[in-house]
């Protein structure tokens, strides 16, 4: 499923067919003409490999490397007579556990800063809040009642670092899973026992000469997808709550108008909200705001980015610049005047950008330097060293501003800040707290279903287009939208984000925002915070009426402009969970393989759920589509909704006639 690149004709040059975001296309117009490379010149001049996007090809051993013919898969083997399923399951299981690895090693440097904060090493982050630790404690069958929050907490850590270490059993938060899911997974034998082992079994099963049969091979990284998402990814999740507040809804703005020009800039951009967090301790230092203005600011704004900008905007309303396409972008600006970065999505050709800007990029995580940045490691023990020394570089660099500055003049305000709590408290209110209300509204029809849109943004597509297309689709059809990542801010500066994007959405879906005052789509924060979706999925099936597993609830998962490994473990996790999940931009397989097969139907059969692939966001919306109301069919409850519908054409009628 190989898409092509496009070469770029100087002439025909023009910035508004990469990508729909107008701000970034603004920057793409000055980096070209400025002669500065950046991702979507690189794309249209990298034609992707037609045998590796196919992932046809081996070269786990130096006998190859191996190209077979996705054409004619079956027509050769490997030299050591691997067939295209084995390549192909061996290809996607390192995909799944290099993506899980990312979300995992995230969380376990949550969990190191929590240990160090309950034992009172760490004191510059302290445990903010209390109510959470507690519900995530009695989650996992940790006695809280008499208990200090120290107690607790000492507890939780303890049970926590299982999800990594543990060698035999079941990790901890296996007890949130619906029971009929976790049977499923006990028959197959896939409950992640750690992570680590997950992730270490992976790699040795798919090391030439090992595992070779590619249905083992899927039960292995279906496993391993399973230690992030109920794993490593939640706990990174449920540890940065406890530590930084879990969200609840804030309104915000998005897009790069959220640069000041008077103001000293700062972007953080990466993962581990630690950086950011540090950092706004930094720029509401009374001591550096004064130097900001000494140097001629009128104070010093910070804005985020990525994934780390979306912890943030969704926990304290901290706005956001823009996703991974347009961090290129951001700096081309020539207002931004510090980005501090940490793990994950950071492109190495951010370096060359800051240089040809005259800006600086700070590199502050030991596992992830870059060439030609530097490096001011942030040490958790005293994080505002770090930040500090940021924030002075970045007044500095203000002072003696020497590019032309140019702010894309747009921002866009959205709500954000929903996580599975608060979206309990959204439609039960405070002190009824409860999904009953969401599971009736589906009962009843007025909600079709559930869907989880998230993940990259990709230059082989046209950049949010896929997001905010596929969104609206949904939407229109009555399919409630919970987003996480790029995919969110791709539809926060769509302007989606506020209560009143309810009238692009189908009746049904209208009547219940309009009622709750929430919008049709719902951010619930970073690319970890996937794991609120499961949780909330897990409340839906515990709420009841609506099936017994996950795989029985009307939901479905998308991940349109993907290109990370580790958007390939959230795909695999959702699936395992019994979610159907559709893919764009191109999928790692050889289709008409056994392989392939068995990831897009095999695994449904199974009691999983299985995976979907369209390049188109309408055909994409189609299929997840179809895949809610054959859920809702198997649950008895199709009829409701052609009655629902039928009341409000009635309804609509009868208005018109008055
Ligand atoms: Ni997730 Fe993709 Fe990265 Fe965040 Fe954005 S690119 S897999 S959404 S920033 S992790």
């Amino acid at each position: 499923m190989e898409k092509k690149g496009k070469k770029v004709k100087e002439k025909q040059f023009s910035a508004k067919e990469f990508t729909i975001c107008d701000a970034t296309a603004q920057m793409l117009e000055r980096t070209h003409k400025d002669g500065v490379s950046t991702v979507f010149e690189r794309a249209a001049d990298m034609k992707p490999c037609p045998i590796g996007s196919d992932s046809a090809c081996c070269k786990h051993c130096s006998m190859g490397p191996c190209r077979l013919n996705a054409k004619d898969p079956y027509s050769k083997t490997g030299v050591c007579g691997a067939t295209i399923d084995t390549i192909q399951a061996r290809n996607f299981a390192r995909m799944v556990a290099s993506g899980a690895a990312a979300h995992t090693d995230h969380g376990m440097s949550m969990l190191d800063i929590f240990r160090e904060v309950v034992t009172g090493k760490i004191k510059d982050y302290q445990i903010k809040d209390p109510i959470k630790l507690i519900e995530v404690a009695k989650a996992i069958d940790i006695e809280t009642e008499g208990r200090s929050i120290e107690e607790i907490a000492k507890d939780l850590y303890e049970e926590l670092e299982r999800t990594y270490t543990q060698v035999e059993g079941e990790i901890p938060f296996v007890k949130r899973v619906p029971e009929a899911t976790v049977e499923t997974w006990r028959k197959l034998g896939i409950v992640p026992r750690g992570a680590m082992r997950e992730i270490m079994e992976t790699m040795h099963r798919t090391h030439i000469g090992v595992d070779q049969h590619y249905e083992n091979i899927t039960l292995q990284f279906c496993r391993c997808a399973l230690s992030d998402g109920w794993g490593g990814s939640m706990v990174a999740t449920e540890i940065s709550d406890i530590l930084y507040g879990t969200p609840s809804a804030v309104l915000a703005n998005v897009n790069m108008g959220v640069l000041k020009e008077d103001y000293v800039n700062v972007i953080i951009h990466g993962h581990e909200p630690n950086l950011f967090e540090s950092m706004l301790a930094s720029v509401n230092d009374p001591a550096l705001i004064e130097a900001a203005k000494e140097a001629g600011a009128k104070g010093i704004n910070v804005a985020g980015m990525c994934c780390s900008g979306t912890e943030v905007l969704s926990r304290h309303g901290i706005p956001h610049a823009g996703n991974f396409l347009s961090t290129e972008y951001v700096l081309a600006t020539g207002a931004v005047d510090a980005m501090g970065v940490d793990v994950q999505c950071i492109m190495q050709g951010l370096s060359t950008v800051a240089k040809c800007y005259n800006t600086f990029l700070f590199t502050t995580n030991p596992r992830a330097k870059i060439e030609g940045a530097e490096h001011i490691e942030l040490d958790e023990h005293n994080p505002k060293k770090c930040t500090d020394e940021i924030v002075i570089r970045a007044i500095a660099r203000f002072k003696n501003r020497k590019v032309k500055v140019e702010i894309p003049q747009i921002v866009n305000p959205g709500i954000h800040g929903f996580s599975h709590e608060y979206i309990k408290y959204a439609l039960g209110g405070t002190f009824r707290a409860s999904y009953k209300p969401l599971n009736e509204n589906i009962i009843n029809g007025r909600i079709r279903g559930l869907a989880g849109v998230v993940g990259c943004t990709n230059p082989r597509v046209k950049h949010d287009y896929v997001h905010v297309e596929l969104v609206k689709e949904l939407i229109k059809k009555d399919v409630l939208v919970l987003q996480t990542g790029c995919s969110q801010i791709a539809l926060a500066k769509a302007g989606l984000l506020v209560p009143e994007a309810a009238h692009l959405a189908g009746d049904g879906l209208a009547e219940v925002c309009e009622t709750v005052g929430m919008p049709p789509v719902l951010g619930l924060g970073s690319c970890v915070d996937n794991s609120r979706i499961l949780i909330a999925a897990s409340e839906v099936v515990k709420t009841g009426g609506l099936g017994n597993s996950l795989a029985d609830v009307p939901v479905a998962g998308a991940a349109p402009e993907w290109m990370s490994e580790k958007a390939i473990s959230i795909g695999q996790y959702f699936v395992a969970s019994g979610v159907y999940t559709v893919f764009g931009v191109t999928f790692p397989t050889v289709e008409g393989t056994k392989f392939h097969e068995l990831l897009f139907s095999g695994l449904e059969k199974m009691g999983l759920g299985c995976w979907g692939f369209a390049e188109d966001p309408y055909e994409m919306a189609k299929l997840m589509i179809a895949h809610i109301d054959k859920k809702r069919k198997a649950l008895g409850i199709d009829k409701a909704r052609e009655r629902v519908l039928f009341d409000m054409a009635a309804r609509r009628e009868m208005d018109a006639a008055a």
